[in-house]
This record gives structure tokens, C-alpha cells and sequence, in this order.
């Protein structure tokens, strides 16, 4: 047994070294990539996953228009969530391996509340319904049927997401597959999305219809927090996409935010977030990409492998960008 006396230097050392080498260690990662040069910041801004253009553009207009980034990232990600040709994210997502398609989403504003939805069925916009939870109960997360009947008590129309298109794509992934949940890299362009007000005040969303052809009951990262997405308003936000398990078993966004709190920037982030996830686990065919901002309007992108790519709306200019990555395809 140790004393206390000798448990309060030893818990005090640690204190001091995670302290130190967090810069330190901000100080050994490559050069940034792709921050904004200057120190003031270019506020407004929206940034999502893949090109959702489109999103950024709709939570952008939201934003002058209301002047709230939690109006802002909801308006973003119901783009998504309405566009039949977007796989990955509510009406159009590809289903689970029985044909059912699953939704999972999440909101949290600046000032730490947060709401989600998981396992959700029928309804177009669970980033609403998520936005209801986070409002209107006093419980973070409804999953399944329950999620289901709270949506519907409060005005959410039940609708058939499941388009001719994912079910024709389905029932070919059924002749080829043999009914196992394959790990396949190409399979995402999930929604994160993360505004910042002109006065600095964060908010982010997450939606999605998960891993393409997942076992039925399957949730990912993207409705848990701190997982697919988290927000500090202190600090600055990060949301994820591609394989949630990953994110998930290393609570990823929170981690991103918890290393800019000690000195990283958000590429820095970024980047050591995706190495600590490739150093414990193999990433064999496995994409994962990661965004953040922090409150001085910098942000930061890495991914697994190449090909992750986001949209940025900032400094009145609304474009797709390449993120860098740790691994060629
Ligand atoms: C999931 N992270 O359910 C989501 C999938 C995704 O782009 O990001 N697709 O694991």
C-alpha cells in the first residue's frame, strides 16, 4: 500500500508530465497541413464530412439567417438526410443484412446539451428527433421503437426510407455476401457537421444510416457522444466518420477535443487522434476520417487512407477539400 502523502507526489508527477508532453508531443507531429495561416478568426463557418457541400451551404445560410449554429447544424444535416442519392444518411441509406434501414444521430449545442437518437426506423430526419430529445425530455438518448413513438407523438411522419435504389443494391449484396457484414472502406459518406457563430459559440451534429448491410440492431459512433461527434464550447468540437467500431472503442471526438484542451491544434488533433487508432488496432480496408474546429476558427482533417474528403464554408467561400491522410489507398 502506498500513503497518501506518497499517492498525492506520484498522482501529482503524473499530472505534470501528461501536462508537459502534450506539447511536447504537438511539437514532433508533421507541419500543419491545412490551417488558416493567420491568427484572427474567419467566423462564420460550417465544415462537414465528405462533400456535403450542399449541407454546408444550407447551415450556413441558416446560420446568418438565425444567427444559431444549432439551427445551423440541424438545417446542414437534413439536407443530407432528405437527398435519396446520399447512402450513407436517412431516406436513400442502404439498410441493414435484412433490408431494414436503421438511423442513428446526434446534436450538441454550446452549451454542453446533447441529444441522440439510435436504431431509429421510418423517420426521415432523426437529427430532429435527436434535437427534441435534447430539448423537450430529460434523457440524452431514445433508441429503437422508443425513439420511434416519441418521434411520432411529436409530429414526425412515419415514411418508408427504403429507396428502389438501396434495396436493388441490397438484394444484390444478399446473392454476393452469404449474409456477413463486410468491412468495406468505400462504404460512407456519413454527416458530421460543425458550425461556429461569429461570437465563437460551437455546435455540432452527426446523422447516418451506419455500416451498409450491418446486423439488424447495430449502432455505430455516430449518436454517442464523444464518439461521432463532441462539442466544448470552451474548447472547439470534432465529429468522425467511417467504421464506428473504431471510433466507439477509442471515444474518438472526445479525444480530439481533449488534445486540443492541452495544446494541439486541430490538425495536430486530427492526426495523432488516427495514429493512436492504427498503432492498437489493424486497419485493413478500414476507413476512418476525423474533422475539428478550435475557437479561433482553425480547423484540421485526417483520415486512415486517402480519399476522405470534406466541405468547408468559411470566408464567404463554400468548398470540397482533400483531407490529408496517414496511408495511401
Ligand atoms: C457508422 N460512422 O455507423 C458510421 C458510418 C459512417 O460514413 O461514417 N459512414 O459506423
Amino acid at each position: 500500500m502506498i500513503s497518501r502523502k506518497e499517492f498525492i507526489r506520484k498522482s501529482s508527477l503524473t499530472t505534470l508530465a501528461a501536462g508537459l508532453s502534450l506539447p511536447l508531443l504537438a511539437r514532433q507531429t508533421r507541419p500543419l497541413t491545412n490551417e488558416n495561416k493567420e491568427d484572427e478568426p474567419v467566423l462564420p463557418l460550417v465544415i462537414a464530412t465528405w462533400d456535403n457541400r450542399k449541407a454546408t451551404e444550407a447551415a450556413m445560410n441558416k446560420l446568418i439567417e438565425s444567427g444559431s449554429p444549432l439551427d445551423a447544424v440541424e438545417a446542414g444535416v437534413r439536407v443530407s438526410e432528405a437527398d435519396p442519392e446520399d447512402t450513407s444518411v436517412g431516406y436513400g441509406g442502404l439498410p441493414d443484412r435484412d433490408g431494414i434501414v436503421t438511423l442513428d444521430a446526434c446534436i450538441m449545442d454550446e452549451k454542453g446539451n446533447a441529444g441522440a437518437v439510435t436504431f431509429l426506423q421510418h423517420i426521415m430526419h432523426p437529427v430532429s428527433v435527436a434535437r427534441k430529445v435534447m430539448e423537450n425530455t430529460p434523457h440524452v438518448m431514445l433508441s429503437g421503437d422508443g425513439a420511434l413513438q416519441f418521434a411520432l407523438e411529436r409530429g414526425f411522419q412515419k415514411e418508408n426510407l427504403l429507396t428502389d435504389k438501396a434495396k436493388f443494391a441490397w438484394q444484390e449484396w444478399v446473392k454476393r455476401n452469404n449474409y456477413k457484414p463486410v468491412v468495406d472502406e468505400k462504404n460512407h459518406d456519413t454527416i458530421g457537421i460543425l458550425a461556429m457563430d461569429e461570437s465563437g459559440d460551437i455546435c455540432g451534429a452527426c446523422s447516418t444510416s451506419g455500416w451498409a448491410y450491418k446486423m439488424h440492431g447495430r449502432v455505430g459512433d455516430s449518436p454517442i457522444i464523444g464518439a461521432g461527434l463532441y462539442v466544448d464550447n470552451e474548447v472547439g468540437a470534432a465529429c468522425a466518420t467511417g467504421l464506428g467500431e473504431y471510433v466507439m472503442k477509442t471515444v474518438g471526438s472526445f479525444m480530439i477535443v481533449e488534445m486540443m484542451r492541452n495544446g494541439f491544434t486541430p490538425q495536430e488533433a486530427t492526426e495523432e487522434a488516427i495514429r493512436r487508432i492504427m498503432n492498437k488496432y489493424d486497419l485493413k480496408d478500414v476507413q476512418i476520417g476525423f474533422l475539428a474546429i478550435n475557437k479561433k476558427g482553425q480547423h484540421g482533417s485526417y483520415s486512415v487512407r486517402e480519399g476522405f474528403t470534406y466541405a468547408l464554408y468559411q470566408g464567404g467561400e463554400n468548398v470540397k477539400k482533400e483531407s490529408p491522410s496517414q496511408k495511401r489507398k
